[in-house]
C-alpha cells in the first residue's frame, strides 16, 4: 500500500546560536515522517518559505516511495535550477524521504545505500589559536581523545574576525575582515613548520585557505607546505578559477580539497574526472541531498577521489547523520568534518552565543567515540526533534559580517 506525502513543516531552531532548519514530511500513515536538514544559517526564512510556498504545493499526495521521481520534479520545476537556496530546500525533502524510506524498512539509511563497509567514521575536529602553543595544546587535548585528524587554522581563515579596517588599509577604506594574503601565507607556512617539530608527523593535519587568495598564490603555498605533509590543503582555490586545477595539481604534491560550495554534481565533473583534486568536500544540502550525493560518490569511486562531506557548525544534527550515512556505506570515503559536540569544539564554543542545547533539542545525534563517529543504527536517519525544545530556541537575522572579506586594499576578495 504506498505512503503518500500528506503535509510539509518547518522547524527553524537555533540551540547554539547558529541558525539551523529541519524539514519534516507528513505521510498519509498515521505517525510515519521523516527529518531533513535545510540549513541556510544566512538565509533561513528565503528557504523556508521556498519549501512551504512552493515545494509544499508541488509535492502534497505524492508518493513518498518515488525519491529519485521527486527530487528531479523539484529540481527541474522552477526551470532556473541549482541556487543555493532551493537546492537546500530541496535537501530537506530529501533527506527526510530517505528518513521514511529506511523507518517502512526498518533499516537505516546506509543499510538502504547498500550497507556498512566500515564499523565506525573517522572525523576530524576544527583547531584555532593565535600561537603554536595554543594550536599544538589543542591538538594534544584531541590526540587523547582518539581523533588523528584536525583543521589547523591561525585566526580563523586568515583575516581574524574584526570589521576593522586595519591601519594599513587606503583612507576611508570600507569595514570588512581584512586579509593581506601575502603575510596569511608567511604566517601559515611558519605555523605549519613549527607545529610540525612540536607535534610530530603522525597526526593528520589540513587547513583550510577557504578561497580568498590568488591562484598563483594557491600554487606557492601548496608548494611551501609539501615538507608539512598535510593530509590535504582545502578550498585553494575559489569557484570562478577552477581551471587553475591543472596548474596547481601539476605543481605540487600536497593532497587537494575542494567542494563545499559546489551547487551541482556537474560542478565537480571535470575536477573529478581528471584527478586534479583528491577529496571531493561538497556540502550535502548543497547539492540538494543524500540523491545526488550518493551518485557523487561513486562517479568519484571511479577516479580515485575521496569524499570528505562538509560538516560544520551550520548544519543540523539531521545534515550531520546524512553524512555519517553516506560515509558508512561509500566505498572511497577520505575522512568526515565532524562539528558535533563532543568532544567540546574549541571553535564552535568561541563563536557560541549561548550555552550549548543542541543535544536537548535534537535527539540521536551520531555518537563520537575514540576518534571514530557511529550512527545509531534506528530505521532512517535515526535523528528526533523535540518541538519544544526547539521553540526555546528562535533564529534570529544579524547581517553577516563574516563574508565581508577584503584584500590589503580594501577591495572584496570571495570569502
Ligand atoms: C568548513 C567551512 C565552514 C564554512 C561555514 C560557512 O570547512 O567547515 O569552510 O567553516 O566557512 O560552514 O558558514
Ligand atoms: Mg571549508
Amino acid at each position: 500500500m504506498s505512503v503518500t506525502i500528506r503535509d510539509i513543516e518547518v522547524i527553524n531552531t537555533a540551540p547554539e546560536g547558529i541558525n539551523l532548519t529541519v524539514v519534516k514530511v507528513l505521510t498519509s500513515e498515521d505517525g510515519l515522517y521523516g527529518l531533513g536538514d535545510a540549513t541556510f544559517a544566512y538565509r533561513w526564512k528565503a528557504v523556508s518559505n521556498y519549501v512551504t510556498e512552493y515545494l509544499k504545493p508541488l509535492l502534497v499526495g505524492r508518493d513518498t516511495d518515488s525519491i529519485q521521481e521527486l527530487w528531479q520534479l523539484m529540481h527541474q520545476n522552477a526551470y532556473w535550477r541549482d541556487g543555493g537556496i532551493e537546492n537546500i530546500a530541496i535537501s530537506g525533502v530529501d533527506m527526510a524521504l530517505w528518513d521514511i524510506k529506511g523507518k517502512r524498512a526498518g533499516m537505516p539509511v546506509y543499510s538502504l545505500l547498500g550497507g556498512a563497509v566500515r564499523g565506525g567514521v573517522p572525523v576530524y575536529r576544527h583547531v584555532d589559536g593565535a600561537t603554536v602553543d595554543e594550536i599544538a595544546s589543542q591538538i594534544a587535548y584531541y590526540r587523547e581523545k582518539g581523533l588523528r585528524h584536525l583543521r589547523v587554522q591561525c585566526g580563523g581563515y586568515g583575516g581574524g574576525l574584526s570589521m576593522q579596517a586595519p591601519a594599513s588599509a587606503p583612507e576611508g577604506a570600507h569595514p570588512g575582515i581584512y586579509l593581506d594574503s601575502r603575510d596569511y601565507i608567511r604566517k601559515t607556512v611558519a605555523l605549519f613548520e613549527k607545529l610540525r617539530e612540536k607535534i610530530g608527523f603522525d597526526i593528520e593535519l589540513v587547513h583550510d585557505v577557504h578561497e580568498r587568495i590568488a591562484p598563483s598564490e594557491a600554487v606557492e603555498l601548496a608548494r611551501l607546505l609539501e615538507p608539512c605533509r598535510l593530509f590535504f590543503l582545502e578550498d585553494p582555490l575559489p569557484l570562478n578559477q577552477l581551471e587553475s586545477f591543472e596548474r596547481l595539481r601539476q605543481a605540487t604534491v600536497t593532497p587537494l580539497a575542494e567542494g563545499e560550495l559546489f551547487n551541482h554534481q556537474a560542478d565537480a565533473k571535470y575536477l573529478i574526472s581528471h584527478r586534479l583534486i583528491d577529496f571531493i568536500r561538497v556540502h550535502v544540502p548543497q547539492l540538494g541531498g543524500i540523491t545526488p550525493c550518493r551518485k557523487l560518490a561513486t562517479f568519484a569511486e571511479e577516479f580515485g577521489v575521496r569524499t570528505a562531506w562538509h560538516g560544520p557548525g551550520d548544519l543540523s544534527p539531521v545534515g550531520h547523520a546524512a553524512n555519517i550515512h553516506l560515509d558508512m556505506s561509500s566505498v572511497n570515503f577520505g575522512v568526515q568534518e565532524w562539528s558535533g559536540i563532543e568532544p567540546p569544539n574549541f571553535v564552535i564554543q568561541k563563536l557560541r552565543t549561548q550555552k550549548g542545547a543542541l543535544l536537548e533539542v535534537f535527539k540521536g545525534m551520531p555518537e563520537f567515540r575514540d576518534g571514530y563517529v557511529y550512527p545509531n543504527d534506528k530505521p532512517g536517519l535515526g535523528i528526533e526533534i523535540d518541538m519544544k525544545e526547539a521553540a526555546k530556541y528562535p533564529c534570529t537575522d544579524e547581517i553577516t559580517t563574516w563574508t565581508q572579506t577584503r584584500g590589503r586594499d580594501g577591495a572584496l576578495v570571495l570569502p
